[in-house]
């Protein structure tokens, strides 16, 4: 399963065609929409979201509810764009009045993307490196949660830090999902989420944008998914690329990550043992993976996001006209956007997961992916006989 997205923050709509898609899987529209929910949710948000209501339309790839094999399209219309039709349309010269982006804002694409397109307007480059092409991606991911959900795997995300403010991290690392989703900040911690709400209030009196560390994790995998033979099919490596091929991303970790350096091995590796007929572990410091494999425990994904670079008390930056030194530019946007950016990732885990069961199981039909499926598990089954 393959996706590309198309489309501007401020254009017509966001589109996206998912490929690859096995025939037979049911699809649910309603799971879909509250995906993209979820995603424009979250304490720290700007005004965009209240303009924005996401809705999926699919205009392929999908009859009487099922997917048939054939690529799936899917749009998200911008319901902003009737506000900015005349300084983004399509066809015609620019208007006499329009204002360009000539103050790139530091740690945005603005700059290095206009040096590389050889463009005086970093508007070009802002509106597809804007975070709301994420829309589209947690749209097509969805299809890939679908497919999941039919092997009985669950992905789920939840926010750890925002900015100084961590919840309290317990041994478990699956919490309770309404608790979650009723977090306004998706924090399972009650009494971090008051405390990052406050620091979200804080950051936005002083001009600021906080950033912060989220998690996904996906229960019920088989073990053995992904691959050791080959380092571009290990699924670290695929995981990792999926995860930091989302906008502000800075680090990703699995398992006990970059702790496990500090630790001796035997206080890092998980333990084998056999009960009642299956393989098991003493502890899961992996975070589901060994070997770029699935150890089949829950996979533990963990992400830092650095702050959204629009910032209202504005950085030193450089006019692009004049060379000379001005205030970056100051543009509506989100204070905060941790716990959107946890709703992408769980997508985009999904994504990956969805791939590697089609690698192992088969591509064309939802069909012939459960019958390999229970072949595996019968012959897993045997081996701890
Ligand atoms: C974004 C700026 C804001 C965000 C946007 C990402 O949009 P606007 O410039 O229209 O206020 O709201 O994110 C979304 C629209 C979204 O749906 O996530 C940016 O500069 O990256």
């Amino acid at each position: 399963m393959r996706y590309i997205t198309a489309g501007e923050s401020h254009g017509p709509e966001l589109t996206v065609i998912v490929s690859d898609v096995p025939a037979g899987l049911p699809i649910r529209l309603e799971n879909i929409n509250s995906d993209l929910a979820r995603r424009q949710s979250g304490y720290g948000r700007g005004g965009r979201q209240a303009i924005e209501r996401d809705q999926a339309l699919i205009t392929s790839g999908v009859r009487f509810g099922v997917t048939t094999g054939a690529p799936i399209s899917i749009t998200v219309k911008n319901r902003d764009w009737e506000n900015w039709e005349a300084r983004m349309a399509h066809f015609g010269p620019a208007p006499a009045e329009l204002a360009r982006e000539v103050c790139p804002r530091p740690g945005h694409a603005d700059l290095v993307g206009a040096l590389r397109t050889n463009t005086d307007d970093c508007r070009n480059i802002l509106e597809r490196a804007s975070a709301r092409e994420t829309a589209a991606r947690v749209a097509a991911c969805a299809i890939a949660k679908e497919l999941l959900a039919e092997f009985a795997v669950e992905v789920e995300s939840y926010v750890c830090s925002i900015g100084p403010v961590s919840m309290a991290m317990e041994e478990a690392v699956l919490y309770d999902q309404a608790a979650i989703e009723f977090s306004p900040v998706r924090c399972p911690d009650e009494r971090a989420s008051k405390r990052m709400c406050a620091a979200i209030d804080d950051a936005r009196d002083a001009g600021e944008s906080l950033g912060g560390t989220f998690r996904v994790v996906a229960s019920g995998l088989l073990p053995g998914l992904g691959s050791y033979a080959a380092g571009p099919e290990r699924l670290t490596s695929l995981l990792g690329a999926a995860v930091f091929s989302i906008p502000a991303i800075k680090g990703v970790q699995f398992g006990l990550g970059f702790e496990a350096a500090a630790r001796p091995g035997s206080k890092v590796h998980d333990p084998i043992h056999v009960e009642s007929g299956a393989f098991t572990r003493g502890s899961n410091n992996a975070g589901g993976l060994e070997g770029g494999m699935t150890t089949g425990l829950p996979l533990v994904v963990e992400a830092a996001m650095k702050p959204i670079p629009t910032l209202m008390n504005p950085l030193d930056t450089v006019n692009m006209d004049t060379l000379e030194p001005e205030e970056a530019s100051r543009e509506r946007s989100d204070v905060c956007a941790v716990p959107a950016a946890a709703v992408v990732a769980e997508g985009e885990v999904a994504m990956v997961l969805a791939n590697a069961y089609q690698t192992a199981f088969g591509t064309t039909c939802l069909a012939d992916m459960k019958a390999n499926v229970a072949h595996y598990r019968e012959r897993l089954a045997t081996m701890a006989r």
